[in-house]
């Protein structure tokens, strides 16, 4: 057990100590790595009770695993959640959502706009198994009201979302919902001190623990938390059973390593951001920046009640003009990308390291057009992770490679 009393400190000193005490062989600080398949017994007496769960303690690391557990109650604790389950990636955390609670006849709800692979389980994956989808925008809450029907068990969505950085309201989304349907939140664009989905009314929230939460672009990890007795059946039925996803308990150590400057990292990302943001919306060369620290932004003031203050995210997109210097936005977008120095071209987010990507020749080359522009997408729409470089440099970086065009 800590010394301190976690539930009266700031999130700089929950994030460092919650679900870490010195490991009690040897007192070490850092929570060991414990790499092993299986623990065993002294009797199999010992061993029936564990099974039982009658005495605590681990059987087998795909059920539970020392160095996993710790990182599930530090994830637990920073979302003022009763539990958490963690899984080997974002993907796992959404499909162990999925096949936890989602039966065939029944019905499910999803945002217009989600990650592809979340996008790909909604299109195919869940239809597959017999279960009904809908696709609603979930930031208009009478035409969510609408599709809801009888057997609807959730509502799924991302906030801020990928990659036009469209803000949901949680409140809104769950006071529509009401009792019986599951509100479960995608939080893997803005993790805790941002954004804090349980309190504000989400039934479940996820993340993929592969962006700011480890924030070091070296481990793919998921992390699902909520009431205890959810994340016990996501453990049981899905973790554990039908998905088989735990992480391995060195990246589970990785992770609870990259955590201890969340809090740090996170006001740096958001920093940076806004500053980037500021200047790329004041460029000739730019037609719009979507980010949600921005007046401009759509939901500018939503994001303000919803998101910690100053805290809007490390994530931004903004869309070339149409016609600049002569280029078509999309070979202004590619030479852009090209030329910039300090930005990898890459996809992911929430490393140290600045990524950008152009999604209409990289993440979407293979929607349609119109889907792509449905989405508003367009041909000149660069998405960017701003890292914790000096903003002054990436600025820099930006009007060189604006020259360069
Ligand atoms: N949820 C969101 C919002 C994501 O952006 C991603 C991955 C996932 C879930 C899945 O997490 P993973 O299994 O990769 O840990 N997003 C990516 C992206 O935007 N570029 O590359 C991966």
């Amino acid at each position: 057990m800590s010394k301190i009393d976690l539930s009266r400190v700031d999130f700089e000193t929950l994030v460092i100590h919650a679900g870490q005490t010195p490991d009690p062989n040897y007192g070490a600080l850092a929570t060991p790595i414990y790499q092993t398949s299986t623990f065993c017994f002294d009797t199999v007496e010992e061993g029936a009770g564990k099974f039982a769960q009658e005495i605590p303690g681990f059987v087998y690391s795909r059920g539970g695993n020392p160095t996993t557990r710790a990182l599930e109650l530090k994830c637990a604790a920073i979302e003022g959640a009763e539990d958490a389950v963690a899984a080997a990636s974002g993907m796992g955390a959404v499909g162990a959502v999925m096949t936890a609670f989602l039966r065939p006849g029944d019905h499910a709800i999803f945002d217009l706009a989600v990650y592809g692979g979340t996008n790909h389980m909604a299109s195919k994956n869940l239809p597959d198994m017999g279960v009904e989808v809908s696709r609603v925008d979930t930031g208009d809450v009478e035409a969510l009201k609408a599709a809801i029907r009888p057997n609807t068990k959730m509502i799924y969505f991302e906030t801020p979302n990928n990659p036009m950085m469209k803000v949901t309201d949680i409140r809104a989304v769950k006071a529509a919902a009401g009792p019986g349907i599951r509100v479960v939140v995608d939080g893997t664009f803005a993790p805790p001190p941002m954004q804090h989905a349980l309190a504000l009314g989400a039934d479940i929230v996820l993340h993929s623990v592969t962006k700011y939460i480890n924030g070091h672009g070296d481990v793919l990890g998921g992390i699902v938390a909520g009431k205890a007795e959810d994340i016990k059946t996501i453990r049981a039925n899905s973790i554990t059973k039908i998905n088989g996803c735990p992480p391995a308990p060195f990246n589970s150590y990785l992770v609870l390593r990259g955590m201890k400057t969340l809090a740090l990292r996170i006001r740096r990302h958001c920093a940076n951001a806004m500053e980037v943001a500021r200047y790329l919306e004041e460029s000739p060369f730019v037609k719009a920046v979507y980010y949600p620290g921005l007046e401009s932004h759509p939901q500018h003031e939503l994001a303000k009640r919803q998101m910690e203050e100053g805290l809007f995210g490390g994530m931004l997109s903004f869309e070339l003009k149409d016609d600049v210097k002569g280029l078509s936005s999309f070979e202004a977008g590619k030479k852009l990308v090209n030329s910039l120095k300090i930005p990898a071209i890459a996809v992911s987010l929430g490393d140290p390291d600045t990524l950008i990507e152009h999604p209409a020749s990289m993440t979407h080359m293979a929607v349609s057009k119109e889907d792509r522009l449905a989405a508003g997408i367009t041909d000149g729409l660069i998405r960017l992770s701003v890292g914790l470089e000096s903003a002054k440099d990436l600025i820099a970086d930006f009007q060189q490679a604006f020259s360069a065009l």
